[in-house]
């Protein structure tokens, strides 16, 4: 395969909104992230992926965009947009941004000419359908609860929104949305920007005639066949690359739901002209139960092997995939993934390992560096995130009642990783003097950035560590990879062969397991643990949630 610096980075993500509040307003802004670039160089990653900063009502926190050429009032000015750029770029980090063109806001001027007439020249910039017999065009459903159709009364037509309903999507088919989007990717890559995550991007083709959905269909078929993956997809995906994106030396990261490894072999596939990479969001949805992520069920080491497994052979020398284990959109991955209660600072570096030598582009979302948790806010009413917040008030109408719901917010919501950056134990964590948008994990006087910058065996110290290991070790990221769990219920063991050949042993236990690892390798030496080096090192057992990297002889 190819060698590409996207294939070499590691990637930090930045929720803006949460990561340093510079003006007391409560909210995340540049000026907060241009404070803290030091530290951003510091750790040692090479590209950030940025958020979505743009002119939004922020009905789902920027996902919802007024203006694409103008910064978000409460995040700043284009000004401190290019000193932030160029602040980044003086410290040799990339930065990549989001690309949110399934759908814009409802506050958007397209979408205010759009619904003024059905003969206004915008019109065509959505997807707007006569209502049947009182009734919604199809049975579509959003993705965050209710149909996917909102009834306007201005010209007696619905229009689509998969998203909320001050989301509306736009219509791909539309050619002129298709050059207003080239317009938008070449106005930034041309301030300097080093690529895009595309916010859904197996949404933008939507089927001929908007089928209905078969009665009883579960969810994820439905994301996979109805939603994702329409029929121009590639078509257009294709267009953009031919247009603006082949002209830079960028990265671009597709996301979406839906997508099958075979599948995101069309997407990433190296000679078909699209995306550099996928995120994978399999693992994601791993404890989703036949009614989405709202009704969890247990999950277990070996479902999680297999996802990952699915995906890496399934994609080997045709197409590259990321590694993360959460984000803005999912639980803390210690509180998810580990435990983070006894076993928090262990766990946390184990899952460091895991993100760091599966196979790969990694990325690191804020504050998984000091092993930030989940939230447990006492009341609904202190959580802000509209798909917690319409799911519920969907769901109440059926019965479910705030007792019955907090415990699954606790575990899934989105608001979990949405909490502010802990920077220090002084009030609201360092993250701003005024009053945050949402409340801080009371845990901040434990867990921050000044007390782990002081702890040489904290978790921050131990990213920054393994990000130079990962660096030293180029089989890391192009070396093959070969599972060798031997179906351990408790223990995650791959090799990673390249110029060397490694293993990586990771248990996902609060016991100690034995290594059981056939197939004729003989292991050499540890050159990696989470566990303080000088006690005692056997490399057939591991302590709870030990990860360790050994060479094979
Ligand atoms: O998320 C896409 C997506 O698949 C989500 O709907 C996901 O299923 C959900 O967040 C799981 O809880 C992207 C963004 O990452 C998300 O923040 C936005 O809300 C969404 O698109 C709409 O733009
Ligand atoms: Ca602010």
């Amino acid at each position: 395969m190819e060698k590409n610096w996207w294939k070499e980075s590691v990637v930090y993500q930045i929720y803006p909104r949460s990561f340093k509040d510079s003006n007391g307003d409560g909210i995340g802004d540049l000026n907060g992230i241009i404070s803290k670039l030091d530290y951003i160089k510091s750790l040692g990653i090479d590209v950030i992926w940025l958020g979505p900063c743009f002119k939004s009502p922020n009905d789902d926190n920027g996902y919802d965009i007024a203006d694409y050429y103008e910064i978000m009032e409460e995040f700043g000015t284009m000004e401190e947009f290019d000193i932030m750029l160029e602040g980044l770029h003086q410290r040799g980090i990339k930065l990549i941004m989001d690309l949110v063109v399934n759908h814009t806001s409802d506050e958007h001027s397209w979408f205010e000419e759009s619904r003024k007439s059905i003969d206004n020249p915008y019109r065509d910039y959505y997807i707007w359908r006569k209502g049947k017999n009182g009734n919604p065009p199809n049975n579509w459903w959003s993705i965050f609860g209710g149909s996917a159709w909102q009834y306007d009364e201005q010209t007696n037509e619905y229009y689509l929104h998969l998203f909320t309903k001050k989301q509306p999507d736009l219509n791909w088919e539309n050619p002129r949305v298709r050059e207003e989007v080239h317009k938008i990717v070449r106005f930034w890559l041309d301030k300097g920007v080093d690529g895009f995550r595309m916010d859904v991007i197996s949404l933008i083709s939507k089927r001929d005639g908007l089928p209905d959905i078969p009665e009883g269909a579960p969810f994820e078929w439905v994301l996979e066949n109805v939603y994702a993956n329409g029929p121009r997809v590639h078509e257009y995906i294709r267009d953009m690359n031919t247009e603006v994106l082949q002209h830079y030396d960028i990265m671009t990261v597709g996301e979406g739901p839906g997508i099958t490894p075979e599948l995101a072999a069309l997407y990433v596939g190296e000679n078909r002209g699209e995306l550099n990479l996928v995120f994978n969001l399999d693992h994601m949805f791993i404890d989703s139960g036949p009614g989405g992520k709202f009704d969890p069920i247990p999950w277990s080491l070996s479902d999680l092997r297999s996802i990952f497994n699915k995906w890496i052979y399934g994609l080997e020398g045709k197409g590259w995939t990321s590694v993360f284990l959460d984000n803005h959109d999912f639980a803390r991955m210690v509180s998810r993934f580990g435990n983070d209660k006894e076993y928090r600072k262990e766990s946390a570096k184990m899952l460091a390992i895991f993100l760091l030598t599966m196979k790969g582009t990694p990325c690191i979302y804020q504050g998984s560096e000091i092993g930030m948790t989940n939230v447990a806010f006492p009341s609904l009413s202190d959580y802000k995130d509209v798909e917690t917040l319409n799911y519920f008030r969907e769901k109440s109408e059926e019965g479910l009642t705030e007792e019955q719901f907090l415990p699954i917010v606790h575990q899934l919501g989105r608001d979990n990783v949405r909490t502010p950056l802990q920077w220090n134990d002084s009030p609201n964590a360092g993250f701003t003097s005024g009053k945050p948008w949402i409340d801080i994990n009371p845990n901040f006087t434990a867990i921050n950035v000044e007390e782990a910058e002081k702890d040489t065996a904290s978790i921050l110290h131990f990213y920054r560590a393994i990000l130079q290991f990962r660096k030293a070790h180029p089989t890391l990221v192009y070396g093959s990879y070969e599972d060798l769990s031997n179906n351990h219920p408790h223990v995650f063991a791959y090799r990673r062969k390249g110029d060397e050949d490694l293993l990586i042993a990771l248990n996902f236990s609060d016991n100690i397991q034995q290594l059981d690892i056939t197939n004729g390798i003989e292991i050499g030496t540890c050159i990696l643990t989470n566990y303080s080096q000088t006690e005692s090192q056997d490399n057939v057992w591991l302590r709870p949630w030990e990860g360790i990297v050994l060479t094979i002889k």
